[in-house]
């Protein structure tokens, strides 16, 4: 197939004009109930959940189970408009060495604005239909401290919300919110679905919200203790950013006039424990996988994949390269990716009937993806709530039994580094995207090459790890390497360390 003349917009009624090898929704949208509502439609959410969904939808006897989007930030104003003038349809291309595959998802049938539309956001999740609120709200959207695991009550929304709870704006309190409208009117408690890529998920999303509504009012928690669940699970499929070269990729090579497409790998995963208070989908008829304990499934990945996304990331920054598979084209990089999952192993939990071996070596494929062009300031973005996630437990852990960190520490510094130095090797600024990036490039640059001041950070690195003078000592050792040699030389002389 060749590129398209013309291009068809997408909408309902012109779904029956779309080129036959575009897969489009047959199931009768208009039927779908909104069961499932939520809260962070990005990339992710739209290349993941939303599709498991539409293939069950597809299904012979599926129930009319459909999703209502609901935007919290107030930058979700663009999804809203983008996703409205498209009657919420909107394609996700699977791209890989072979021919790209596209289809049009058609699982989500509504959108609401939470900061333009609060009464409506929270009626729509107090309504008899809803029995999921899920949630991907980044890794940083959770209100608790990284150090000390404790909810931040004293956070600004928070506080805001906890004193104006039916104007709120956190996701939190918008949920205690709704929740409270259904327990005065004798509703079924709906299951809370964090899917983020968090340790025990559903135990987060859980604490977050039990400490809050024990500030609002304790029948309001006591309540949700006793109806409400929330289940772990383990997501996984890499999506980057769209960017205006999708949109154009589409229009040429599909005929598909979408302005906000997704395009993501052809892999994808889901392990959810089977722990829900109102029903749901049977994702298992469409590749889910119901487990009892996710537990070991989300430390395998969040350690090995999301670890080497953390490894590669200020790495391949201070390099000077833009896409993941870039970076992985370096032979060196490869190698260091690989001693990296190699040194994290040890902290891998053995899941029976999977191979961790091939689990390691599907990664570095994944990762060389040529196609998906996903970004380096993605996997940056955000490490001051990354690191607690997918790095630092590991080296706390590692250090326990007694194991060397030295790939996990260099990893470490190079963050440091990365937020000390600002520009790449080759002297250009760096795009640093990072809620923290004021106060913590300040003092990055201001102690220079000693990690000292930024591992004081006790909301990022704890108590523990700081006290390691060994760790410290490490860390310091790599920035100096990288100052004074560069990346390539580090990499090259760690790796000759590690093998030894
Ligand atoms: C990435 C993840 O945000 C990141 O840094 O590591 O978004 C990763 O692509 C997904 O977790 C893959 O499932």
């Amino acid at each position: 197939m060749s590129g398209a003349d013309k291009t068809v917009r997408l909408r309902q009624n012109t779904l029956t004009q779309m080129q036959a090898e575009v897969r489009v929704p047959r199931y009768d949208r208009a039927a779908l109930e909104p069961h499932t509502v939520h809260l962070g439609v990005g990339g992710f959410h739209r290349a993941h959940q939303a599709v498991y969904l539409d293939d069950l939808l597809a299904l012979e006897g599926a129930p009319r189970w459909g999703e209502c989007g609901l935007g919290v930030l107030t930058s979700d104003d663009r999804m809203r408009d983008v996703l409205g003038a498209q009657d919420h349809l909107y394609t996700v291309v699977e791209r890989s060495a072979g021919e790209p595959v596209a289809r049009v998802i058609g699982s989500m049938t509504d959108f609401v604005y939470a900061p333009g539309e609060r009464e409506r956001a929270l009626e729509r999740m107090a309504a008899p239909t809803t029995r999921i609120v899920s949630l991907t709200i980044t890794e940083g959207g959770y209100f608790l401290d990284e150090g000390t695991g404790e909810f931040l009550a004293d956070h600004p929304d928070i506080q805001h919300d906890l004193q104006h709870p039916e104007a709120a704006k956190s996701s939190f309190g918008l949920i205690a919110e709704a929740l409270d409208r259904r327990r005065v009117r004798g509703l079924p408690a709906f299951t809370v679905m964090s899917c983020d890529n968090l340790q025990g998920n559903g135990h987060v999303v859980e604490r977050v919200l039990l400490g809050y509504a024990g500030l609002r009012k304790p029948e309001l928690r006591d309540w949700i203790a006793a109806n409400a669940a929330f289940p772990n699970s383990m997501v996984d499929r890499i999506t980057p950013q769209t960017t205006p070269a999708d949109v154009a990729f589409v229009a040429q090579r599909f005929g598909l006039d979408d302005a906000w497409p997704v395009v993501t790998e052809p892999f994808r995963q889901w392990v959810i424990e089977d722990n829900f208070s109102n029903g749901r989908p049977e994702w298992e008829r469409v590749g889910g996988e119901i487990v009892a304990d996710v537990a070991p499934y989300e430390l395998m990945k969040m350690r090995l994949l999301n670890g080497s996304h953390l490894a590669m990331a200020y790495l391949g920054a201070l390099k000077g390269y833009t896409y993941v598979h870039e970076v992985m084209a370096d032979e060196l990089f490869t190698a260091f990716i690989a001693a990296f999952m190699e040194e994290v192993t040890p902290v891998v939990p053995v899941i029976p009937g999977t191979s961790v071996t091939e689990y390691k070596a599907t990664l570095i494929e994944r990762f060389k993806n040529p196609t998906i062009n996903d970004q380096v300031t993605r996997i940056c973005s955000e490490g001051s709530a990354k690191l607690p996630k997918w790095l630092l437990p590991s080296i706390a852990e590692l250090t326990e039994k007694g194991l060397p960190t030295p790939l996990l520490s260099l990893v470490v510094a190079s963050w440091i580094f990365y937020l000390g130095r600002g520009v790449d090797e080759r002297g250009r600024p760096l795009e640093i995207v990072e809620a923290r990036a004021g106060e913590l490039r300040t003092i990055a640059s201001a102690a220079g090459l000693d990690p000292r001041p930024l591992l004081a950070v006790r909301s990022i690195f704890g108590e523990r790890l700081p006290a390691d003078g060994e760790f410290v000592r490490r860390v310091e050792v790599a920035m100096r390497h990288l100052a004074s040699e560069g990346v390539e030389t580090t990499l090259r002389q760690a790796l000759a360390k590690a093998h030894l």
